[in-house]
């Protein structure tokens, strides 16, 4: 089977590759990707011999339509993904999310290949912390920020391209992701990173936001289960039941790496800051038997600190400038 996955240069698509790799011999791969700041070229540099990386943009049509046309599946993960970088200037977001996700619809409408579209919970808005309710594939969309809209924008064409269009799309919706080769301006690998660097932690508002975290081999697992068993035209949203809110995270890493619980300080909050997210999976549970493996989040993020610890090669070139910044936009809180 011959892949295209476009942003496999990224923190979910790269360990996509590289699982793909461990597990599908049959996969013959190929990432187009931007290799914008949020890529690392390191992390597919030791599998360089067994994939074909192409550097490119998938608002190019030009460089898309040949690409998708020689591929069996297309795989999207390619996007601009972080909520306070659209606040600061969405454009790129709009660019990619929409322009990006039109211009591959069209390549693979033209070409009758099948894709797979990776978006997020966050295009559900999000929910009061003691709403006994969890978001299902049904929910209506009410996305909240310039990331989420261009994410809820994305989905919408891909579905109303397969209704115009017969094209044979499915849609998948995960909650947060951890694990290695995350970016470290994301709030997990930035902690984990700040206490490495003898730098405080950083909690928006008053830490008690809700994520529902999921290992990201479990989301690329899902993602696979979708490709060989989803239905055509069908929304799949996967979520691992990982609730935790980020003050509890940002205590646990401070214990794990040796520090007092409490060494963190509040910094202002992020403007319209979705308060909690929940994934309800049972659709990709039943209809897919899918199951995470990663069922304890305190052993998957034992496992990421370690990770961080012992890769330090990978983001320590980058954490002065994402801490730079963050600086310019963020007081701390007394
Ligand atoms: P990331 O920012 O780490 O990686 C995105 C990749 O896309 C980068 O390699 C970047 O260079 C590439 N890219 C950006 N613009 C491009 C363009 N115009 N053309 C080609 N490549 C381009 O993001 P991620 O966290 O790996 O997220 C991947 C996908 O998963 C995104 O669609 C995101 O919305 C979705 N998602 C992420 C999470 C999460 O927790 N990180 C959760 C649910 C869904
Ligand atoms: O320094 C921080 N302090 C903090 O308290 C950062 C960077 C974040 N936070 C909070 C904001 C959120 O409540 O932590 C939570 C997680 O923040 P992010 O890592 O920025 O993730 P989030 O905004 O929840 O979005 C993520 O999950 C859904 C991904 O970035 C998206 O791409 C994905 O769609």
């Amino acid at each position: 089977m011959r892949v295209l996955v476009t942003g496999g240069a990224g923190f979910i698509g790269a360990n996509f590759v590289l699982r793909t790799l461990a597990t599908r011999p049959d996969a013959q791969l190929t990432v187009l990707d931007k290799f914008t700041y949020a890529a690392n070229p390191s992390t597919l540099q030791p599998v360089a011999d067994r994939i074909r990386v192409v550097r490119g943009d998938i608002a190019d049509a030009a460089t898309v339509d040949p690409l998708v046309a020689e591929s069996d599946l297309v795989v999207n993960f390619a996007a601009e993904s972080h909520n306070d970088n659209s606040l600061a200037d969405p454009s790129a977001f709009v660019q990619t999310n929409l322009v990006g996700t039109y211009t591959l619809l069209e390549a693979v409408r033209r070409h009758d290949v099948r894709l797979h579209h990776i978006s997020t919970d966050e295009v559900y808005g999000d929910l009061d912390l003691d709403d006994p309710t969890r978001f299902t594939e049904e929910t209506a969309y009410n996305p909240s920020s310039p990331y989420s809209s261009t994410k809820a924008g994305s989905d919408m064409l891909v579905r109303a391209w397969v209704r115009s269009f017969g094209i044979a799309a499915t849609i998948s919706n995960c909650s947060n992701n951890y694990g290695p080769y995350q970016h470290i301006e994301k709030f997990i690998p930035r902690q984990i990173t700040n206490v490495l660097t003898g730098v405080r932690p950083k909690l928006y508002g008053d830490g008690r936001n809700v994520r529902d975290w999921i290992h990201v081999d479990d989301h690329n697992d899902a993602v696979w289960a979708v490709v060989d068993r989803g239905r055509i035209g069908e929304t799949y949203l996967i979520g691992a039941d990982g609730e935790v809110d980020n003050r509890t995270v940002v205590e646990a890493i401070l214990t794990a790496l040796g520090q007092p619980a409490d060494a963190f300080d509040f910094v202002t909050d992020r403007a319209g800051h979705d308060r909690r997210y929940a994934i309800d999976s049972h659709r990709l549970r039943t209809e897919l038997g899918w199951r995470p493996a990663y069922t304890d989040f305190a052993s998957g993020l034992a496992a990421t600190i370690a990770w961080y610890r012992e890769n330090r090669d990978w983001w320590a070139p980058h954490k002065e400038g994402v801490e730079a910044a963050y600086a310019r936009t963020q007081q701390i809180l007394d």
